[in-house]
């Protein structure tokens, strides 16, 4: 755990006690603070009183007299739709709002780095689509490397659960959106912006505002060296933005679609090689074709992304060539959790939205697509660019008829997860990858998207065992 500083004798409110809050409530215990929790669900509130933390209704007259400052958590809004209403009353109030990234980044350094030969570095990465991926397979470089580092953020661990990092550690952040836009301090070593595509535009008032909230991580962060996905509007603007001319290598630029050229510093994938320049020389480059945990462009992409993180701190290219044939890739992404009789399967559970779905879909040919659940704003009919490569979908979901009409390829309503895959393996045929990307959010029919994926493996593993092509323990 990091502990807060500053924060001892002040009373700190903390609001949402997930993931984020009660490490944040922890942490800020640690360094001093009177912690007092709120959360709109009764089971949160039970589960933090039961550590001995005090709730206090932050909605109630008077509830912030005392307060210094209100840590709140990602998935509480704080503006769009409609701001929760605890948020509200600190803003009437004038309590600083921030939450558990802005702590991390005010109370990392502390005393005992004066000793350190090297300075901890932390990389924190935003985008899109693929941020946890890339994330991982930083953590994993930079480990296979022979160097400590950790891992939080985003992909599931509160930043402040973190331990407090040694001489020469690494830390890798992945941050979300939500993160980014109310943390009080960003101040990464390392930043990347991977990609840009319509996402939680309900919570950011639509794109700009969404654009705006992870443009924070860069513009405000002010890091030393800045990755920047190049291949949207949105990343060339903000390249443009933080360097001071064309040769400028504070900024990497990235792109998994074009060659870059230039005197800077540039990572690109082609064909599925990835080739770095500098100074307008050739410096290194990596066949990713037998990458087995990094299939398909998006995941060049991240490779990319990652390479250039790692190269921005020091590693030479063939150590982070060596780490990505290391790389298991992460459940849920691109995952491939079984071969029988030539086909397929690949368990991208994670695309939940229409962009990363169709990346997954670029990424195979002859593709049995399993898809659908509750829809994003938008529509689904862009999905349809990869038609090309799919043999056939099969339709999940509540809403699975509507879903499939908006289809350019043959379908089948197949409403549950268990009838899409035992459609899917009878049909398929040698050469055929069955894919589940959904290219919609799972709460229609699960707790989330881990629990979809979880549900397709099982269902996958549970016939091919059936038919004696794996063993049932697999
Ligand atoms: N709550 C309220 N009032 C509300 C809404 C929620 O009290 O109006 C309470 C809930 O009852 C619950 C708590 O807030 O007890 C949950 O807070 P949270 O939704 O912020 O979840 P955490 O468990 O703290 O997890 C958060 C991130 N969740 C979100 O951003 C939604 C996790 O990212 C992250 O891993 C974790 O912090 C540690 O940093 C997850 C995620 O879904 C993976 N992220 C989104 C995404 O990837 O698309 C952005």
């Amino acid at each position: 755990m990091i502990p807060v500083q500053g924060v001892t004798g002040q009373t700190i409110a903390v609001l949402g006690l997930g993931r984020s809050g009660l490490t944040a409530a922890r942490a800020l215990q640690a360094g001093g603070a009177q912690v007092v929790v709120w959360d709109d669900n009764p089971e949160a509130r039970a589960r933090a009183e039961a550590e001995g933390f005090a709730p206090r209704d932050l909605t109630r007259a008077g509830a912030f007299d005392d307060v210094a400052r209100l840590v709140t958590s990602p998935g509480i809004a704080h503006l769009y739709p409609r701001p929760n209403p605890a948020i509200a009353a600190a803003f009437d109030v004038g309590v600083p709002v921030d939450n558990d990234v802005g702590l991390f980044f005010r109370s990392l350094a502390t005393s005992e780095w004066e000793e350190f030969d090297t300075l901890p570095r932390v990389i924190a990465v935003t985008g899109s689509n693929g941020k946890s991926t890339t994330s991982a397979l930083i953590h994993h470089i930079f480990r296979q490397a022979g160097r400590d580092a950790q891992l939080a953020g985003n992909i599931g661990r509160g930043v402040l659960d973190l331990d407090p990092p040694g001489d020469g550690a690494v830390i890798v952040l992945e941050l979300s959106s939500y993160q980014i836009e109310l943390a009080r301090a960003l101040t990464p070593d390392v930043a990347l912006f991977t990609n840009l595509s319509p996402d939680h535009l309900d919570r950011h008032g639509g794109m700009g505002g969404y654009f705006a909230a992870k443009r924070r991580l860069l513009a405000e962060g002010g890091p030393d060296r800045a990755v920047i996905g190049v291949d949207e509007l949105e990343g060339r603007f903000l390249a443009n933005q933080l360097s001071e001319g064309p040769g400028d290598d504070r900024v990497i630029r990235i792109s998994a679609t074009q060659k870059l050229s230039g005197p800077g510093w540039r990572v690109f994938a082609r064909k599925g090689f990835l080739a770095e320049w500098r100074k307008g020389r050739q410096t290194a480059s990596i066949d990713l074709r037998g990458v087995a945990g990094l299939p398909g462009a998006h995941n060049h992409q991240n490779a990319c992304a990652a390479y250039a993180a790692a190269r921005a701190l020091g590693l030479a290219p063939r150590e982070i060539e060596a780490a990505f044939h290391t790389f298991p890739g992460l459940p849920h992404r691109s995952q491939r959790i079984a071969e029988a009789g030539g086909v397929i399967f690949v368990n991208d559970s994670k695309a939940t939205n229409v962009d990363s779905a169709l990346k997954a879909l670029q990424a195979f040919p002859r593709i049995r697509w399993i898809c659908g659940g509750l829809e994003k704003e938008g529509g689904v009919a862009a999905l349809n660019a990869a038609k090309g490569n799919v043999a056939k979908a099969y339709v999940i979901g509540r809403e699975a008829a509507a879903f499939a009409l908006q289809l350019e390829t043959e379908t089948e309503i197949c409403t549950t997860m268990a009838r899409a895959v035992e459609r899917a393996m009878a049909e398929a045929e040698p050469g055929d990858t069955v894919l589940l990307a959904p290219a919609a959010a799972s709460f229609d029919q699960y707790d989330n998207f881990e629990k979809r994926g979880e549900d397709f493996v099982a269902e996958v593993r549970g016939r091919l065992a059936g038919k004696g092509a794996l063993p049932p323990s697999r």
